[in-house]
């Protein structure tokens, strides 16, 4: 896969610095386009606890600094924001959410992918994840999470656990009072499917189901056509608690489901 980040200047960890002072104007202006659009959806469509986060950001100014969001994150989870040239390995990606850092894209995309990108930029990964990793038990999950992703590793399991990342971290909804509402950072982060992920009837909606989760296909460049559906934070932590390595072994030899 041709990355457009510059990895030259990343360490061992694919870390690099933000450069915050390189980002010009026009590019802030874009990140504060992207964040109005999304503003308008989110009221409606993201789950409570995206909503109270983001309150307390200041996330609508221009692109963000990652230094001074990782100093409220420490404070509140423990967390702190990783600055990367965009997709990184995956045993890179799992040892920094191991450690309670999250991977954030320094580039923002073009002025024409407004509607649409497939690789995450800042605004995917800022706008979409980081406002989560201020809610405990959300946070308490993606850490078990960076460590079953590494123990994925030794076992060849990590195609299984990206499902799961990628039916509830990007692309989950959650059951609330006020009826379905996104969490998944896929969602949150986008112009056209935010809307669609809750109104639309063409998608199945199910609940959250782990067996399933592990098993089910994704295509990354369409909409979503399943969404798993969990109650709480609480419910996906107690959901994914037990030890993998057996249902690994059980699943594995069944057949992927399609979406
Ligand atoms: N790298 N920067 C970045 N962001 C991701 O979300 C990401 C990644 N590398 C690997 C990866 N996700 C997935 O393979 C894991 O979810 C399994
Ligand atoms: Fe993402």
């Amino acid at each position: 896969m041709s990355l457009r980040g510059d990895y030259n200047l990343a360490a061992s960890d694919f870390s690099v610095e933000q450069d915050w002072s390189a980002y010009g104007e026009e590019e802030h202006a874009l990140y504060r386009r992207l964040f109005e659009r999304q503003s308008k959806l989110v009221a409606r469509y993201a789950c409570p606890e995206w909503i109270d986060a983001v309150a307390g950001l200041d996330a609508g100014g221009g692109i963000p600094r990652f230094d001074a969001v990782s100093r409220q994150l420490r404070a509140k989870t423990g967390w702190e924001i990783v600055a990367v040239p965009g997709l990184i390995p995956d045993e890179a990606f799992f040892t920094h959410l191991a450690n309670r850092r999250f991977p954030v894209t320094v580039w923002l995309r073009t002025p024409e992918e407004f509607d649409y990108i497939v690789e995450p930029d800042v605004f995917h990964d800022f706008f979409g994840h980081v406002p989560l990793l201020f809610d405990p038990v959300y946070a308490d999950h993606l850490h078990e999470y960076g460590k079953g992703g590494l123990k994925a590793m030794r076992l060849d399991a990590v195609k299984m656990l990206a499902r799961l990342y990628w039916y509830t971290i990007e692309f989950g909804l959650m059951r609330t009072p006020q009826g379905l509402r996104a969490y998944g950072a896929g969602l949150v982060s986008s112009g056209g499917e935010l809307a669609h992920c809750i109104e639309s009837p063409e998608p199945k909606r199910l609940p959250f189901d782990l067996e399933r989760a592990l098993r089910t296909d994704y295509r990354i460049d369409r909409y979503q056509t399943t969404y798993f559906v969990i109650e709480s934070f609480a419910q996906l932590m107690r959901a994914t608690e037990p030890d993998f390595t057996p249902i690994y072994a059980k699943l594995r030899p069944l057949p992927a489901l399609e979406p």
